[in-house]
């Protein structure tokens, strides 16, 4: 049986590798598949390029994934047009955090016949072999289909339990020296650079995160560097961006694996997802020594009442001496900010944009968003509620227009408070990033001249 997935176009330079893609194809060569992949992400192709393809060459199946931002969804109904239009139309399977809450919804928006929920390792192999076997689907747990005209959803599949079980991503199928160059905070222009999942799902309940599955699972020491060792011998990678939730889900996981890393003798750069309340400094010395270079940290907001709104199980007190040990580890910190979460004021973002510039160590452009409330999401539900948003049409059609602009306002300030005070924010944020620049170009500057800088490279913008 021929599967081909496609990873689509986010119109960026370098895309980020399509993890999920990956490991579906990994699972499906397992079994015995033959899997191609259409890489419109990498030469941009349009979406007739596809319908083309398509009609000229045979598929059982095609696969896409997506995640549930504006432009994701409009590229996903795009492609879903250029398929649905092809004469030869293989089955149709879509998957992902953008389509699994919403299966009624996303089945008759693009036309697909399968939608996998949740995790698909398990389930692809499940639906492809009923599928073989001209089986009805009805025993096929974690999927919605559409059947005779009608919509099922069938019940949820159990999560993988020993994560180490599941087959690598098939990188050999995938172009990785395009996925390589990848840029993250305080790499070098000759760094190689990876994501790598340690391991899957999270124990939290932020208001505004949907997740798939419940619960964590942690891979193994043994197959996180095994998967590393991998990567560096046949892709010449020196920076693992690990871009699961939780690698720091525990002092004891996060100090046993930066030993092991150690141990292991593998020199390698890394970054990760962090928790502030896991920020202690002698977790932050290990990790440093392991060779973490950048935590990204989910802060949220820096107002103890809406921190605890928006369900974050974190302290503003916990928020800034984590901040101060990661700083004084010589570890970059990434601060993420989001605004406009229940009852916000103009006060609560300040709060946001002066810590921010307190403890900025100029690693990256920080701007606030406003919060999205993603269907599936507690906050979504609250904006059902309120009577803020009526479904999923009303948040994906009308209110999510833009990730940078409202979807709903569930703070205390009128629509137009509430931009103003984001103009004022982001406006602050980017001077001084600007005024960062200017000083760093200045310092080369006199280094250049003044001390006769023989190791300066040029100007560059990036
Ligand atoms: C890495 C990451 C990114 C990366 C890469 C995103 C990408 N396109 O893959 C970057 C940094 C670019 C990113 C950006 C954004 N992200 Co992001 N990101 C993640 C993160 C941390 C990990 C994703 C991942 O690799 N998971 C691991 C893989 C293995 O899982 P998976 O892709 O879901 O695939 C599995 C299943 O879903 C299923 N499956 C999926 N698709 C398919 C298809 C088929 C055919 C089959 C059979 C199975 C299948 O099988 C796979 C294996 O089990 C998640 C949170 C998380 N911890 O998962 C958020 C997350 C996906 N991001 C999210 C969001 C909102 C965004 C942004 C829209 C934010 C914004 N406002 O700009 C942008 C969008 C940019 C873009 N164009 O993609 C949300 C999505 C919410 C939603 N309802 O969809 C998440 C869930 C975070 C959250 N909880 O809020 N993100
Ligand atoms: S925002 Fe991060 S910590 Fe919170 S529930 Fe989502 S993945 Fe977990």
């Amino acid at each position: 049986m021929k599967v081909l997935l496609i990873t689509y176009d986010n119109e960026s330079l370098v895309q980020w590798f399509p993890q999920g893609m990956a490991y579906i194809a990994g699972t499906l060569l397992k079994h015995n598949y033959e899997v191609e992949i259409y890489e419109q992400d990498i030469h941009h192709y349009p979406e007739s390029h596809l319908t083309e393809k398509l009609n000229n060459e045979y598929y059982d199946v095609v696969g896409l994934s997506f995640i549930g931002g504006y432009y994701e969804y409009k590229k996903a109904l795009k492609i879903s047009d250029a398929i649905n239009q092809s004469t030869q139309r293989p089955l149709y399977i879509i998957g992902g955090f953008g389509p699994s809450p919403a299966p009624h919804y996303f089945l008759e928006k693009t036309g697909a016949d399968v939608i996998i929920r949740g995790e698909g390792e398990n389930t692809i192999i499940d639906l492809l072999e009923h599928y073989k076997q001209k089986k009805s689907f009805s025993s096929v747990l974690g999927i919605a289909y559409e059947e005779d005209g009608k919509m099922y959803v069938n019940a949820d599949r159990p999560l993988i339990e020993d994560v180490d079980s599941i087959p690598m991503p098939a990188y050999h199928l995938f172009n990785i020296e395009h996925y390589r160059l990848l840029r993250m905070p305080n790499c070098t222009s000759t760094d190689f650079i990876m994501p790598v999942l340690s391991g899957r799902g999270c124990t939290f309940t932020c208001n505004f995160c949907y997740r798939m599955d419940k619960g964590f699972r942690a891979r193994s020491n043994e197959a996180i560097i095994e998967e590393i060792k991998y990567l560096q011998k046949n892709y010449g990678i020196t920076y693992i961006a690990f871009s699961d939730e939780l690698l720091m889900s525990s002092i004891g996981r996060t100090m046993s694996l930066c030993e092991d890393i150690i141990k292991s003798g593998i020199k390698i750069k890394w970054d990760c997802n962090g928790r502030l309340n896991y920020a202690k400094p002698k977790v932050l010395k290990l990790m440093k020594e392991a060779g973490c270079v950048f935590i990204n940290y989910g802060i949220e907001a820096f107002d103890d009442t809406i921190l605890k709104n928006m369900d974050k199980v974190l302290t503003t007190k916990q928020i800034e001496s984590g901040i101060q040990a990661t700083l004084d580890e010589g570890i970059s910190p990434g601060f993420n900010i989001i605004f406009g979460n229940i009852d916000e004021t103009k006060e609560t973002l300040m709060q946001g944009v002066d810590f921010l510039l307190k403890y900025d160590d100029g690693a990256q452009l920080r701007t606030i968003r406003p919060v999205t409330p993603y269907p599936g999401s507690p906050l979504y539900y609250h904006a059902i509620k309120e009577g803020l948003l009526k479904d999923v049409a009303d948040f994906y059609e009308n209110k999510h227009t833009n990730s940078d602009l409202m979807t709903c306002n569930f703070t205390k300030l009128s629509d137009e408070e509430f931009y103003d005070a984001l103009h004022e924010a982001n406006s602050i944020l980017l001077q001084n990033y600007q005024k960062r620049l200017v000083e760093k170009t200045t310092q080369q500057l006199d280094n250049l001249y003044k001390n006769k800088d023989a190791s300066f490279r040029g100007f560059r913008q990036t």
